[in-house]
């Protein structure tokens, strides 16, 4: 049966539960504890963990409508063969990806501050995916796995709003899936980067897709 969310930006969404995905986007503790990626960064971290409670929330209604949850975690092999010079001489970070940090080498596969946040630990039944770039379609499996299971819809969560969750949206939108985004459950170091995110996916006519609050999926999806 379709779900009609009626209240959704720019118009209404629907989407079938059947077809339908939740995609988290790099809820790890690089990104959002203290010690990590983003701080090393200059990032005010505590902006992020506001969203926690709402992720834990949408996953939590996603996993009790039997839905396919999946996980994304940027971040590298341990011999750096996925990092391009590009990406790991960019800026000014006081801790480079690779290099030793408090929670291990930062965003680098199997080491702490690569795993995603225990508040938000995925189950044993929930696909990982490691991703080496911003976008969750970029050299992973995440297209032949939505194609497997017949997904054509998209709820999408997670950090940063602008950048990993916005060029996966992008690709998503490439693909043919439709993408919700929901705008408490996403969040970014920057206000206004946000807000504009949110902005350029809903305008002409939803270019990239549609946005809603958690409380208003959470309305609409009733048996
Ligand atoms: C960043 C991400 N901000 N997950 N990664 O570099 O958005």
């Amino acid at each position: 049966m379709m779900v009609d969310l009626e209240t959704a930006l720019p118009y209404p969404f629907a989407f079938d539960p059947a077809k339908t995905a939740l995609v988290v986007i790099d809820m790890q503790r690089d990104f959002i504890e203290a010690g990590g990626f983003g701080e090393t960064l200059g990032n005010n971290v505590s902006r992020l963990q506001v969203i926690v409670p709402t992720v834990a929330d949408l996953i939590a209604l996603c996993r009790t409508k039997g839905i396919d949850v999946i996980h994304t975690r940027e971040c590298h092999l341990p011999d750096l063969s996925d990092l391009p010079a590009a990406k790991r001489d960019r800026g000014v970070p006081s801790l480079r990806i690779g290099d030793a940090g408090p929670m291990g080498r930062v965003l680098v596969a199997g080491e702490e501050g690569a795993n995603i946040i225990p508040q938000l630990a995925p189950t044993a039944q929930e696909r990982v995916i490691d991703k080496p770039g911003k976008g969750a379609f970029y050299a992973t499996r995440l297209g032949d796995h939505l194609a497997g299971k017949g997904i054509t819809s998209l709820i999408i969560a997670g950090v940063t709003t602008e950048v990993c969750v916005q060029t996966t949206m992008r690709e998503a939108n490439d693909r043919g899936f439709e993408c919700l985004l929901i705008e408490d459950a996403t969040e970014s170091y920057f206000p206004a980067f946000k807000a504009a995110t949110l902005e350029m996916i809903r305008a002409q006519g939803a270019i990239v897709g549609w946005t809603a609050l958690f409380s208003q999926l959470k309305d609409a999806w009733h048996d």
